[in-house]
């Protein structure tokens, strides 16, 4: 490896951040002359061309003339082979590199591999890396790597707070906007291979005829990059858009329309990935509409696919009337249907038994049903992590669930190693993709753990980082270690110490502790704080919910004792007096308080850092990003000083002595109100 001796360098070019990861930056110092040297130059497979063969040699040539500010000439002598009907070890779409004196060779067994391998190279050489000594093995650790659109019909995104969608559904399928190309290429180069294009709470309309050119158009685009196109589908469209009296998933007729939707699917688009539902929950049709389970709802749609395509079936549900602990529900549902599923149905689960908060531990579903194909399913966009605004670098929050041990089955990446990993997409319309120019470190960081879960956070950020800001080590050295505290910030001054949504009601934005009087209790705050006079947080021991039960004995065993276990679960598992004695030493209240304060004093250290890095940085995206600072700086003092306001009214208690006390009393906080707040 060449380490590069950069002086400080002078601030790039005008940037908006829409090149993403891929900028290709020219190279300078020794990595620029090394790569001059090697001179490359493309040698092409033997035979027939696909059209992603040429994607991936147009790729390097790109790539590789930026960064050498030249073009490449057939005369090069460093030759770059790509063999792509190679035996690699490991999956078909995986890959090796490897550089010697005269040159580089890629091999894989696909030339959706190759393609992958294209971008691996290109991402080891931006970094600095010596081409001769490139020596890269790599293969897909999971079948789906995917991200997940809340994208509606009319261009809004659910839980989106980049903009618009960047599907233009009106105007397809004669219009493609290039975007959709830049989009798949950045899919592609971080591994992604399946993309959902619409929302979950799913419109009929993307099972009508009408939409059907429109989705080919897309499926077209993408088929080059290795990426499938699959739909939500809605359970009750037979009856929505089919013409029939009901959906139930056992009647005849239904099952006949659904073979006959996925027939006219797989004739316009032959590798159509699949249909991902959400069933039963939050006001979704689904087959206990008709007193069926979701096996059976599940198993008539992979009928209906055969072979052909997958059913991404989600186990997020939860019900009205069930007056059982929210976190124990979806476990309860679906582990008894253990061995039920079709081989085409994948589970899909979110990290944590109840929503994308900004710590859970992880879902008991993992590991608990050893006969059905798993898949993770995690929330790039940041409902409850900030939304649209600062910065919360989410890798350290994925490699945490991917890295948990199960207790039955290994840990979390080894339950879903036959099924897959999917990421609630961030993307939208704003000129940067995904609003502020880190939310695209958690989009890049998706696609690399789904690739190999086996990476650690901090590298993930450091490639990310020098790609997409700039590979002077400093900068890197110094804006790491701040991605990689940034979403334990946002846990301390939101919900520290293993609390759980205490999000304003609907929007989610903003702090609401205090709203108890919603028609469902699971969607109050108040239900799961269980803040009282004596204490605070959800027993879910045994004297409680017994949520603990549904984890293997000896995971459970490591939560059941809250003066020994890991205290970033404590008020998760635990109801406790406010003068429990924590492991600082400190009572629970004052522990409290410390978190809070610590999260918003790492945001302030966070702005800080940013501003010590403005040498390295063009000044358009240096601005965009201290702006965004400043908003999450507002934002963590806010949601300190409400909840700390809020927790004193029940408590009665004093801050400890220095405390700062928080800015408004509690009637300011509780009547701030964001009806027009994006996402919605
Ligand atoms: O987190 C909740 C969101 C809903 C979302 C739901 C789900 C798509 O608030 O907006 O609906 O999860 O995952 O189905």
């Amino acid at each position: 490896m060449i380490v590069a001796t950069w002086c400080l360098v002078s601030p790039a070019a005008a940037e908006d951040g829409y090149d993403l990861w891929l900028r290709y930056s020219p190279l300078e110092g020794e990595a620029r002359t090394a790569l001059d040297r090697f001179d490359p130059v493309i040698v092409r497979p033997a035979g027939a061309h696909s059209d992603t063969v040429d994607i991936a040699v147009a790729e390097l040539e790109r790539g590789l003339s930026s960064l050498m500010e030249r073009p490449l000439h057939a005369g090069g002598t460093g030759a770059i082979a790509l063999e792509c009907n190679a035996a690699v070890e490991g999956a078909r779409d995986g890959y090796d590199i490897a550089g010697s004196d005269t040159g580089i060779t890629i091999r894989s067994g696909s030339d959706t591999g190759c393609l992958y391998a294209a971008f691996s190279l290109l991402r080891y050489l931006s970094l600095g890396n010596d081409p001769h000594a490139v020596d890269l093995a790599s293969s897909p650790a999971m079948p789906l790597r995917m991200l997940d659109h809340w994208d509606n019909p009319d261009g809004s995104v659910e839980r989106g707070y980049a903009g618009r969608s960047i599907f233009d559904w009106w105007h397809l399928p004669e219009v493609l906007d290039r975007r959709i190309i830049d989009y798949a290429r950045a899919n592609a180069s971080i591994g992604i291979n399946g993309v959902v294009v619409n929302n979950v709470n799913a419109s009929a309309l993307f099972l009508t005829p009408r939409y059907l050119p429109k989705l080919k158009r897309l499926a077209d685009a993408w088929r080059p990059y290795g990426i499938r196109l699959y739909i939500s589908a809605r359970f009750s469209a037979p009856r929505d858009i089919g013409g029939l009296a009901t959906a139930d998933p056992l009647d005849p007729a239904v099952r006949a329309w659904w073979r006959a939707r996925a027939e006219a699917i797989y004739a316009a688009i032959p590798d159509f990935g699949g249909f991902l539902v959400k069933a039963n929950s939050e006001g979704q049709p689904g087959p206990q509409d008709y007193g069926r389970t979701h096996a059976d709802g599940a198993n008539m749609l992979a009928a209906a696919l055969g072979e052909r395509g997958t059913v991404i079936w989600r186990a997020f549900v939860y019900s009205a009337e069930d007056e059982t602990d929210r976190a124990k529900q979806a476990y309860e549902e679906f582990a008894p249907l253990d061995g039920q599923f079709a081989d085409n149905v994948v589970l899909q689960v979110k990290n944590g038994p109840i929503d994308f908060q900004p710590r859970e531990p992880f879902h008991p579903l993992f590991g608990a049903m050893p006969n059905t194909r798993l898949m993770l399913e995690a929330q790039v966009t940041r409902e409850y992590l900030g939304q649209g605004s600062g910065i919360a670098y989410l890798a350290p929050m994925w490699t945490e669930v991917l890295g948990a041990q199960t207790g039955r089955g290994g840990t979390v990446a080894q339950v879903i190693a036959h099924g897959g990993m999917a990421g609630v997409a961030n993307t939208g319309s704003a000129r940067n993709w995904s609003g502020t120019d880190f939310d695209q470190a958690n989009w890049y960081a998706l696609g690399r753990l789904a690739w190999d879960p086996a990476l650690v956070s901090d590298e993930i950020a450091r490639e990310w980082a020098a790609q997409t800001f700039s590979r002077d080590p400093a900068f890197p050295n110094r804006v790491v270690p701040m991605m990689q505290r940034s979403r334990q910030a946002v846990v301390d001054y939101m919900t520290p110490l293993g609390l759980a949504h205490q999000m304003a009601t609907g929007h989610h934005y903003g702090p609401g502790p205090w709203v108890c009087d919603l028609a469902r209790p699971e969607w109050n705050p108040c239900y799961y704080s269980r803040a009282d006079a004596e204490g605070i947080g959800f027993d879910r021991t045994a004297s409680g919910s017994d949520a603990l039960a549904q984890y293997a004995p000896a995971i459970a065993e490591g939560w059941e004792d809250p003066a020994a276990m890991d205290e970033d679960y404590l008020l998760w598992f635990h109801h406790l007096p406010w003068d429990f004695e924590t492991r600082s030493g400190r009572p629970l209240w004052d522990e409290l308080v410390h978190r809070y304060d610590r999260g918003v004093a790492e945001v302030e250290t966070m702005a800080r850092t940013w501003r010590s890095l403005r040498p390295y940085v063009d000044p358009e995206r240096y601005r965009a990003v201290a702006e965004t600072l400043n908003i999450q700086q507002r934002e963590a003092k806010w949601w300190r000083d409400a909840s700390l306001a809020y927790w004193q009214s029940i408590n009665h208690l004093p801050l400890p002595a220095g405390t700062t006390p928080p800015e408004h009393d509690l009637e300011y906080y509780r009547a701030l109100a964001f009806p027009e707040a994006p996402g919605q």
